[in-house]
């Protein structure tokens, strides 16, 4: 039977606020905050429980191994002497935004009636760029059985890759054949393009789809320029729906002709930009939500960020949207404020893998016991508050690497250490 699973990357316990994402407002405007890697643990992990109470069912990423000595060592760099930015680079938490671990076709698009999945390479932020080793170690775990699922390394650089967040399938449901949509940036903006078309084109490639139910759109410059460093900052698609804002695409209206050629029976939700300006969709993250499928007959949820609900103009939309006669019935706001500081509201958290769960590594799929001996750990090990100078703290760092030591152990994944 396939089902979406949302896979959640666990914030890890070194969660802190550098600044290292430019293009990304919130990172900017946290930049040497103090952060709570606890409490934003435990907000990731209430989502994830919030999801399994939908009816959904949730899997999990582990924290990569952080700080990343390996990656210093590379870098002919001894931890102890780093400097400030590269010390924050070595012990960013980023994987914790499992949208950008990789892009999935499941296996309804593919020629080989395989899911796959290519890891993002993340080449354009140094911070992100060695999370791939440690990333396609997990997914080669979680789903090893090579009869259901093909797990590609990263397309090589210069073409920057940023997985799922720049990737959209719209389908009539989850487990028939699919368009897949890429959205990819074009360089020379004020911020970075992160989505390079080239990767974008070898991932199709790679996962053998059909070229007919294939679409590569342009990301529009404004919306890069106000802040939509990825893709899924401004739309969102769940089986047939694709709701995005006005502005999301550099030529909306032959992008949504071309989805609807492709797709017909599609449905197009856009928000005007004279109701959500751009700044407030950027503000809110209301498209950074998870727009899901609820079991029987309910149609469709947004869960999405408590910022939307108090961002008035985006709140007044939303709430005429669910009460009209559309697929999106429900609004479920939940509380990943920590997360949101760094520009990850919960779609960021999330990697969508249409799948089998019997056919994917138990060990990383959840139930309340489960999230509950996690949340044990967490509470347990995560240290309370970072702030920037503590990164130069070799007692922190000891503590860091014991707390996801112990989570390893909770959840019998030794392997990854
Ligand atoms: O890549 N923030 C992440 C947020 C990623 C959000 N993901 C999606 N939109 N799918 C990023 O910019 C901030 C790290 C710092 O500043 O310390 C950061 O990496």
């Amino acid at each position: 039977m396939l089902t979406e699973i949302n896979f959640d990357g666990l914030i890890g316990p070194t969660h802190n606020y550098a600044g290292l994402s430019p293009g990304n407002l919130a990172s900017a405007h946290n930049a040497g905050a103090v952060s709570h890697p606890r409490a934003a643990a435990l907000q990731g992990l209430a989502k994830m429980r919030a999801n399994l109470d939908l009816g959904l069912a949730q899997g999990i990423f582990v924290p990569l191994a952080r700080p990343d000595g390996d990656w210093l060592a590379e870098l002919a760099i001894d931890g102890a002497a780093a400097e400030p930015h590269l010390r924050a680079a070595a012990w960013s938490a980023s994987a914790m935004w499992a949208a950008n671990a990789a892009t999935v076709s499941p296996s309804p698009d593919t020629a080989d009636g395989r899911t796959h999945l290519t890891v993002a390479n993340l080449v354009t932020m140094a911070h992100r760029s060695h999370e791939w080793p440690g990333t396609l170690a997990q997914l080669r775990l979680a789903f090893a059985d090579a009869r259901h699922f093909a797990v590609h390394a990263p397309v090589p650089p210069p073409f920057s890759d940023e997985g799922a967040a720049n990737h959209m399938r719209l389908a009539p449901y989850h487990d028939a054949p699919g368009l897949e949509i890429f959205v990819y940036g074009r360089a020379g903006g004020r911020f970075p393009a992160r989505q390079h078309v080239e990767a974008s084109k070898a991932v199709a490639r790679r996962h053998g789809l059909d070229p007919a139910r294939t679409l590569f759109v342009e990301q529009a410059e404004a919306a890069i320029a106000a802040g939509a460093f990825h893709n899924d900052v401004v739309a969102v698609a769940n089986e047939h729906v694709l709701f995005a804002h006005e502005a999301a695409f550099a030529d909306p209206e032959a992008s949504h002709a071309a989805i609807r050629a492709a797709m017909p029976e599609a449905e197009i939700i856009t928000v005007p930009a004279d109701r959500v300006s751009l700044a407030d969709a950027v503000r809110s993250y209301l498209f950074n939500a998870q727009l899901v499928t609820l079991p029987g007959d309910a149609g469709m949820a947004l869960v999405l960020p408590t910022e939307a609900r108090e961002t008035h103009a985006v709140w007044s939309w939303l709430t005429e949207l669910v009460a009209g006669n559309g697929p999106i019935r429900r609004l479920v706001p939940v509380d990943v404020r920590q997360s949101m500081a760094n520009g990850g509201g919960p779609a960021c958290l999330r990697l969508r893998v249409v799948a089998d769960p019997a056919t994917v590594d138990p060990r990383f799929l959840l139930d309340h016991a489960r999230i509950d001996r996690i949340a044990a750990v967490v509470e347990g090990h995560w240290p309370e508050a970072i702030a920037p100078g503590d990164l130069a703290d070799p007692a922190l760092a000891e503590r860091v690497v014991t707390a996801r030591a112990a989570v390893l152990d909770a959840m019998d994944l030794g392997e990854l250490d």
